[in-house]
């Protein structure tokens, strides 16, 4: 339980990171009631300074005593760091939201978007978990239609962009895009690969290319990345029943992942219908006007906290099938902001 207080203690585990960043910029926005903040990260950080509100704050390196006093854990530094270090956080009295996978499917933890399962936030036992963010964009979408004509299947095919990755992989990607010039002169060289030098990060070249492989491959020939998106969903539309199958894929867009959607429903939803429901629909932004190209693209969604949605239209090759196209800021709610809506919650409970 969150104790009540007028302000409260926040600690961010991989304060430095893609994801930390857009916490500190996601608290300020929202005017969340910070008393203390407490950036955490790795001996690489030490001493370095970063910026919340008006002021500066220097780094801690993360320790099982960095919890002292701390009322809310924001963590993203990564699922081994997690498992390490939050049950310290929990010890020390402190609620964590747990950006990585580390916890997600355990049964006695949360795993929350507040748009769907806002209910299930306050039943924890100190730690609640972000879901990732492919899941995150597509439940968001998927859980209006579900709840009016029951999803039996869902196809789902993730373009995700690099900023997924950490800073690091956009960097890599922004290395390679400028190590390639004249492709066009030189196509029949085939000089748009990249030295081998520039490939550290990323299995392969990233820039110009596509890689089916986000995460590690499990027993299943399934990416964990694709499980995940199959798991978590159905934990949190608390409905296994739900088929799923997900194909994840790494693009070189920078910010924003998209996703292309195939749903077959118990009843029949019309295309106008899907349209309405998404329309009045929480975190939701349709952006469907085929005739004057209008559809949701990385680019635009970038930035922005909403879910959107276009693209839709009847699949014609089955009888209750539906076609979407949904794209959103990985680092906001596929991230960040999802987790801080989660702080929210607890907040006007406690
Ligand atoms: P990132 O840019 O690579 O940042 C990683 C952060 O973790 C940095 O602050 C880093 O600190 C810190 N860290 C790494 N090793 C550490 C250690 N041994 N002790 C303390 N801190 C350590 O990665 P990111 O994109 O922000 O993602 C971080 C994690 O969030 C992911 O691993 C994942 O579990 C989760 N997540 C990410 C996304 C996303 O869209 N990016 C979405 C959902 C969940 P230094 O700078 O000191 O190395
Ligand atoms: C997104 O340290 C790790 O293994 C983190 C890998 C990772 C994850 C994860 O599994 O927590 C990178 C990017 C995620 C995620 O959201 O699942």
């Amino acid at each position: 339980m969150l104790k009540k207080r007028d302000r409260y203690n926040v600690a961010i585990m991989g304060a430095t990171g893609a994801v930390g960043g857009q916490f500190l910029a996601i608290l300020d926005e929202r005017e969340f009631p910070v008393n203390e903040i407490r950036l955490l990260a790795s001996e690489k950080s030490k001493g370095k300074r970063l910026k919340f509100r008006e002021n500066d704050y220097e780094v801690e390196v993360l320790s099982h005593n960095s919890f002292k006093g701390i009322d809310i854990v924001l963590s993203s530094a990564g699922a081994s760091r997690s498992l390490e270090f939050l049950p310290s956080a929990v010890k020390a009295g402190a609620v964590s939201i747990d950006n990585s996978s580390a916890f997600r499917m355990e049964k006695d933890v949360p795993l929350v978007v507040p748009e769907v399962n806002p209910h299930t936030a306050y039943n924890h036992n100190g730690i609640i978990a972000n879901p990732n963010c492919s899941t995150i964009q597509a439940v968001v979408a998927l859980w209006p239609l579900h709840k009016k004509a029951r999803i039996k299947r869902a196809v789902v095919s993730t373009y995700q962009s690099t900023s997924g990755a950490g800073q690091k992989k956009m960097l890599e990607m922004e290395k390679q895009v400028e190590a390639v010039n004249k492709v066009v002169d030189n196509w029949l060289s085939g000089s748009h690969s990249v030295d081998k030098f520039l490939i550290k990060e990323f299995p392969y070249q990233i820039a110009f290319n596509l890689i089916p492989q986000i995460d590690v491959f499990l027993d299943n020939a399934y990416t964990k990345e694709e499980m995940k998106l199959v798991n978590e969903t159905r934990k949190i539309m608390a409905d296994d029943s739900v088929a799923i199958t997900a194909t994840c894929v790494r693009v070189p867009v920078f910010f924003a992942h998209s996703e292309s959607i195939n749903i077959e429903t118990e009843t029949k939803l019309t295309a106008d219908e899907a349209r309405k429901i998404l329309l009045n629909s929480p975190g939701v932004v349709v952006v469907d006007d085929p005739k004057a190209a209008k559809y949701p693209m990385p680019l635009d969604a970038e930035g922005k906290n909403e879910v959107f949605v276009g693209r839709i239209r009847e699949d014609e090759s089955i009888e209750n099938g539906l076609n979407l196209w949904v794209v959103s800021d990985n680092l906001r709610k596929g991230a960040a902001l999802n987790a801080i809506q989660i702080a929210e919650l607890l907040v006007k409970q406690a």
